[in-house]
C-alpha cells in the first residue's frame, strides 16, 4: 500500500459559536507548524489552504438556531472538500473553525464509509456533548448541536447533507472528557444511549482504561474518526477556546489518549475545532494542538513507535 497523505482542510468560521475568533484557528495551526513538525515526523502533508462562507454577521438566534444559513453553507463546502480527499484516498484534517463543522466532516466520513463497505467510529474528544436541538438549546448556537445533527435531530438542511439521512446512528460515538452537559442535553444523550466517558468516569478508572473501552471492537475495517475539540483539555494547559471548562484531561492523560488512538492504526480523519487565538497566549493552545496531533500520528515518547 503507498503511503498515506495527510490533507489539511482549513475552515475559518466561528459561525456556530457563541465567541468570536475560532475564524482564526485555522492560521494559527499553521503559525504552530502543524504540517512541518508532521513532516518532519516522516508524513506526506499537503495544505490545501481555506475552504470560503459566509461572513460571520453576528445576529441573535432565530427559532432556536444562530445563523443557520450561514451554518449551511459552510458545512456544505466542509462536506465536499472532504469527501473529495477520502475519496482520493487522502487522510483529511479539518483545521477548525468551531466544531458545527464536524457536521460536514462527519457526514463526508460516514459517506465515504458507506461507499468503501467500512465501519466507523467516531472518537468525540470535548468538554460538551454538543447533543442540543432548537427546543432544549440555551444559546442557539449551532457549535452545541453537531451530534444531534448528524443523528439526524436538528434543521432539515443540516440533517440533509451527504448521502443519507440520519448521516450517522449514536452507537458509532463515543464521547471522552464530557464535562458540561445542559439539562435538556442530558435527556436526549440518555434517550440515545450516547456512549460517554464523562470525566468522572476517567477521575474513577484512569485514562488508559477509558481508552481501552472507548476503543474496543475497532477491527481492520474501521475507520477511525477523530474530533478534537480543543475545549477538552483542562484550561490551565490550553486556555485559547471560547468556552473553558475546569476540570478537564491533564497533558499527561492528553498525550496517553492521543497515543493509544496512534497505536490502533486506524486513524482516518480527524478536526481540530475551536481553537480561539483570541483568548490564547503566546500560541500556547495552538502549539499544544500540534504537539498533541503529533502524539496522534505515532509520535511517542520511547521506543514504542517508529520513532
Ligand atoms: N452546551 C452549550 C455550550 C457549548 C457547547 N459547545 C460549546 N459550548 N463549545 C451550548 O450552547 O449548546
Ligand atoms: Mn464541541
Ligand atoms: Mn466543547
Amino acid at each position: 500500500m503507498s503511503k498515506q497523505v495527510i490533507a489539511l482542510v482549513g475552515a475559518p468560521t466561528d459561525i456556530g459559536a457563541g465567541h468570536r475568533g475560532a475564524s482564526m484557528g485555522p492560521e494559527a495551526l499553521r503559525v504552530a507548524q502543524l504540517a512541518e513538525k508532521l513532516r518532519r515526523r516522516g508524513l506526506d502533508v499537503i495544505d490545501r489552504g481555506n475552504l470560503h462562507g459566509p461572513m460571520n454577521p453576528w445576529l441573535p438566534p432565530e427559532d432556536g438556531y444562530r445563523h443557520l444559513s450561514e451554518v449551511i453553507a459552510w458545512n456544505t463546502a466542509v462536506h465536499g472538500a472532504i469527501h473529495h480527499e477520502l475519496q482520493a484516498g487522502r487522510l483529511p484534517v479539518m483545521l477548525g473553525g468551531d466544531h458545527c463543522l464536524a457536521i460536514g466532516s462527519i457526514s463526508a466520513v460516514a459517506r465515504h464509509c458507506r461507499e468503501q463497505g467500512r465501519k466507523l467510529r467516531v472518537l468525540w474528544l470535548d468538554a460538551h456533548a454538543d447533543f442540543n436541538t432548537s427546543q432544549v438549546t440555551p444559546s442557539g448556537n449551532i457549535h452545541g448541536m453537531p451530534v444531534a445533527c448528524l443523528c439526524g435531530n436538528g434543521p432539515r438542511e443540516l440533517v440533509e447533507i451527504g448521502d443519507s439521512v440520519p448521516a450517522t446512528t449514536p452507537d458509532v460515538f463515543r464521547q471522552i472528557g464530557i464535562r458540561s452537559v445542559d439539562e435538556g442535553e442530558k435527556r436526549l444523550v440518555r434517550e440515545a444511549k450516547m456512549d460517554i466517558y464523562d470525566m468522572r468516569h476517567i477521575d474513577e478508572v484512569g485514562m488508559k482504561r477509558t481508552m481501552e473501552e472507548a476503543l474496543d471492537g475497532l477491527d481492520a475495517d474501521t475507520h477511525l474518526h477523530v474530533s478534537f475539540d480543543v475545549d477538552f483539555l483542562d484550561p490551565s494547559i490550553a486556555p485559547g477556546v471560547g468556552t473553558t471548562v475546569r476540570g478537564g484531561p491533564t497533558y499527561r492523560e492528553a498525550q496517553l489518549c492521543m497515543e493509544m488512538i496512534a497505536d490502533t492504526g486506524q486513524l482516518g480523519s480527524l478536526d481540530i475545532v475551536e481553537l480561539n487565538p483570541a483568548y490564547d497566549k503566546r500560541n500556547q493552545t495552538a502549539k499544544l494542538a500540534v504537539e498533541l496531533v503529533e502524539s496522534l500520528f505515532g509520535k511517542s515518547t520511547l521506543m514504542r513507535g517508529p520513532g
